[in-house]
C-alpha cells in the first residue's frame, strides 16, 4: 500500500481506481478493514479515489460509512448508483473525464434492479445482459451531459471475454456462462477492470489507439501458487485532451518470492535448494514411496515459509482409488489398517492391528465413560 501511495505522489495521479475485489470474503478481518480505511484516506490526500465492490465483497459492509466519507472518496456498491457519472478534473483544471463506477453485477439481482421500469420483464439472466443494461444507463447520462463516450472511463468487475483466469478468482458463472464481451466497452476512453488477478489487456481498439483501452491491472499481490509467475503491480493510465491514451505497468515489490518444490525429500532438503528457497513461500510435494516421518516439521525447519506440504507418492499405485467405496459393512479397523499401509508402504504388524483395534474401541465407547 505504501508503494502505491508513492507511485500516486511521484506520478501526480489525479484519480486512483480500485475495481474490486477489496476483500476476499464478505466479513473481512478487522486488520484488513483498518488497512483499507487508512490506505484510502492516505490516497485521498493526493487524488480522487474511486472504489467499487467485487463479487467477494459484501456491498453492505464495503459501502458502510461511504456516505460519511469526505469529498474525493467514492465507494460505489449500490446498483442504484449505476449510471451516475463522477466528473474528475485534472490538477491544472484544463481537462475532465466522467467516471462511471459499476459494482459487481450479480445477474440474479441486477436483472431486476437494472430494468428500465419495475413493470418491465426482468433482463436475461446473464452477465452480458446486465452489463449491457448498466452501460445503457452510462450512455444516457453522457448524453444528458453532452459528452461523448470517448470522454468517459468505465470501471467494471467482470470476466471480460479474452481474459485468462487463475485459481484465485471465485467462479461467477451463471447458467454456464461467466463472461461479458469486450465489444461493450470499446467506445469509452478507458475501461478499468477488476476480477482477474493477472494484469492483461483485452482485445479491442478504439479510433487511433494502438493499444486496447480495456484492461485489468491485476492484483497488487499474489493470492495463489497459480499466480507465482505473474507480474504484480498497478496500471498507470494517461489520457490527454484529444483522447490519446497511454498505459504503463508499474511493478510492485513482492514480500517474498514463490516456488514449487517437487521430489523425494532428500532432493528437496539439499543445501542448494534450501539456500535458494528458504525465504520463499513454497509449496512442497514429497514423492517418496512412503510418507517420511515428521514430514511437515522437517520441511518447515528448513523452509519456514512453506504454505503447503503434501505427500504424493510417485505413481500413486498404492492409492485406494476413487472407485473403492466404503460401505457400512466395511470394518473401520480394516479401513484404518489400509490407511497405515498406504502411508507407510509396509504391512501392519499384529501389534499395529491390536493398537488400531483398541483405539477404535476406545473411541466408540468413549461416550459411555
Ligand atoms: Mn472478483
Amino acid at each position: 500500500m505504501a508503494q502505491i501511495e508513492a507511485i500516486v505522489i511521484a506520478e501526480s495521479v489525479d484519480c486512483v481506481i480500485v475495481a474490486g475485489d477489496v476483500f476476499d470474503r464478505a466479513v473481512p478481518p478487522v486488520e484488513s478493514v483498518t488497512l483499507f480505511n487508512e490506505t484510502i484516506s492516505r490516497l485521498a490526500a493526493q487524488a480522487t479515489v474511486v472504489v467499487t465492490a467485487g463479487n467477494h465483497d459484501s456491498a453492505i459492509r464495503l459501502g458502510h460509512g461511504s456516505k460519511l466519507l469526505r469529498d474525493g472518496i467514492h465507494i460505489v456498491t449500490d446498483l442504484a448508483d449505476v449510471g451516475q457519472g463522477i466528473e474528475i478534473m485534472t490538477r491544472d483544471k484544463t481537462q475532465s473525464l466522467v467516471f462511471y463506477p459499476l459494482p459487481y453485477l450479480d445477474p440474479d439481482h441486477a436483472r431486476f434492479a437494472l430494468r428500465e421500469c419495475v413493470d418491465d420483464e426482468p433482463l436475461d439472466r446473464s452477465h452480458q445482459a446486465v452489463m449491457a443494461a448498466a452501460l445503457q444507463k452510462v450512455t444516457c447520462d453522457l448524453r444528458r451531459r453532452n459528452r461523448p463516450q470517448s470522454e468517459a472511463v468505465v470501471i467494471a468487475h467482470a470476466f471480460v471475454t479474452g481474459g485468462v483466469g487463475s485459481e484465485s478468482e471465485r467462479d461467477i458463472a451463471v447458467g454456464g456462462v461467466d463472461s461479458v464481451s469486450v465489444e461493450l466497452f470499446t467506445e469509452f476512453a478507458f475501461t478499468a477492470l477488476g476480477h482477474l488477478h493477472g494484469p492483461q489487456e483485452i482485445g479491442g481498439r478504439r479510433g487511433n489507439s494502438h493499444r486496447s483501452t480495456v484492461a485489468y491491472s491485476g492484483s497488487p499481490l499474489r493470492y495463489s501458487f497459480s499466480e507465482a509467475s505473474q507480474r504484480k503491480g498497478v496500471a498507470l493510465v494517461d489520457i490527454d485532451a484529444d483522447g490519446r491514451y497511454e498505459r504503463a505497468f508499474v511493478a510492485l515489490d513482492q514480500p517474498r518470492a514463490m516456488a514449487e518444490l517437487t521430489g523425494e525429500i532428500k532432493d528437496i532438503l539439499t543445501e542448494e535448494s534450501i539456500s535458494r528457497h528458504c525465504n520463499d513461500w513454497v509449496r512442497v510435494t514429497v514423492t517418496d514411496p512412503s510418507r517420511p516421518a515428521e514430514l511437515g516439521q522437517r520441511i518447515r525447519e528448513h523452509f519456514p515459509h512453506a504454505l503447503s506440504v503434501v505427500h504424493e507418492p510417485a505413481g500413486g499405485s498404492r492409492s485406494f482409488g476413487s472407485s473403492q467405496a466404503v460401505i457400512d459393512l466395511t470394518d473401520p479397523v480394516e479401513i484404518s489398517r489400509k490407511f497405515v499401509v498406504d502411508v507407510t508402504a509396509a504391512e501392519t504388524t499384529t501389534r499395529d492391528d491390536a493398537v488400531l483395534r483398541a483405539a477404535y474401541e476406545a473411541a466408540r465407547h468413549g461416550g459411555d465413560r
